[in-house]
């Protein structure tokens, strides 16, 4: 409940650009007393905002610290659904166990669990996921989609399409898409996906829908075996960018996309992708887990999968596997 007056009362404060608000208006507002509104002004306060006071007029907004937490990413929400849940924690090893649980005690559909580090953040098949702590966006959504369980691998690519979307809105970058879940900039990783599934035999339950997005790093701040294959939103545009509004752009894009998704199915999704993606046309290598192809990739079938057209003329699906393209 306090968490909720305290993201109420910072939108108010963020609504009025600066200008005070009158201590008795927001009382009023929310049904509470004066001193109470006094106690939650201090608790922003204990949280890292600069508030000021007028005589007579009320509160002011300063200054809000750069943190990715409810009341931050709140103001800027749209969708009714997604991030409208949100657990915010400060560290830990990964956001995707802690969303998994959150699953299984019956989180709502939309649900995101943020951290402003990841002690431990994985990617696909355990590999390591860098994630500097104040730096990026480490974030676990929780879906619940309409879905067969064979239709789940297309999340991964309405995921990638609605946070391509989101970054091109709010910083006018340009991503491309690598098959199936790595979001580039200049040729290097900005973005990673992964979807973890939780299904009985005939329906999705929930994905959790893992993104880690490289948003404020400078080149020192990634391992120094990443400084040349990753690279952030800062690096390629020059600029700071807001973390919180980015996520909820992204919240606002995955409810719309999935929504489109459940109601016309996939192609719509498809065609978007892509339009966005630098895989498509090209000639590529796929590296499998045992063994690696090369081929032309011709597009991705309703399903979500890759197909190859091999130099013997085949055609190969590809499920799960990493793609290498030739240096333009
Ligand atoms: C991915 O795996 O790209 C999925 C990454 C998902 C991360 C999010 S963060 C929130 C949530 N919680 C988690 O614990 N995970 C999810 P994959 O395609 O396997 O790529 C992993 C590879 O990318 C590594 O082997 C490195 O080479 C590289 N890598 C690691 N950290 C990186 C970073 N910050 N930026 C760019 N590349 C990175």
């Amino acid at each position: 409940m306090s968490l909720n007056v305290k993201s109420k009362l910072l939108k108010k404060l963020f609504e009025a650009k600066g200008e005070p608000v009158s201590g008795q208006d927001l009382a009023d507002q929310f049904g509470m007393s004066r001193t109470a509104i006094w106690k939650h002004i201090k608790d922003l306060e204990k949280d890292g905002y600069e508030i000021g006071t007028v005589r007579k007029k009320g509160y002011y907004l300063i200054e809000t610290p750069d943190l990715v937490n409810e009341a931050n990413i709140q103001k800027y929400l749209m969708a009714k659904k997604y991030g409208r849940r949100i657990r915010y924690v400060d560290s830990c090893p990964s956001t995707q166990p802690i969303a998994l649980e959150e699953e299984q005690n019956g989180a709502p559909d939309g649900m995101i669990v943020v951290a402003e580090e990841q002690t431990a953040g994985k990617g696909r098949m355990m590999r390591p996921w860098s994630s500097a702590s104040g730096k990026g966006i480490w974030m676990s959504v929780i879906c619940r989609p309409h879905l067969m369980p064979q239709q789940a691998p297309q999340m991964t690519l309405v995921a990638a399409v609605a946070v391509t979307r989101a970054i091109e809105e709010i910083t006018g970058l340009e991503p491309t898409i690598k098959w199936p879940n790595d979001l580039l900039i200049d040729g290097k990783k900005i973005t990673g996906i992964l979807t973890e599934l939780q299904a009985d035999p005939d329906r999705v339950k929930a994905v959790i829908l893992g993104i880690g997005i490289n948003v404020n790093h400078e080149e020192s701040d990634f391992p120094e075996e990443l400084q040349t294959i990753a690279t952030s939103l800062k690096i390629a545009s020059g600029q700071q960018v807001n973390r919180a509004q980015l996520i909820a752009k992204i919240a606002d894009y995955l409810e719309l996309y999935i929504s489109m998704y459940e109601k016309s199915g996939f192609e719509p999704i498809k065609l978007v992708w892509e339009s966005y993606s630098n895989t498509i046309g090209k000639r590529i290598r796929a590296v499998l887990l045992n063994e690696t192809i090369e081929g032309t990739a011709l597009g991705i079938s309703d399903e979500g999968v890759l197909e190859l057209r091999l130099d013997d003329g085949s055609i190969r699906g590809i499920f799960s596997a990493d793609i290498e393209l030739p240096k333009d």
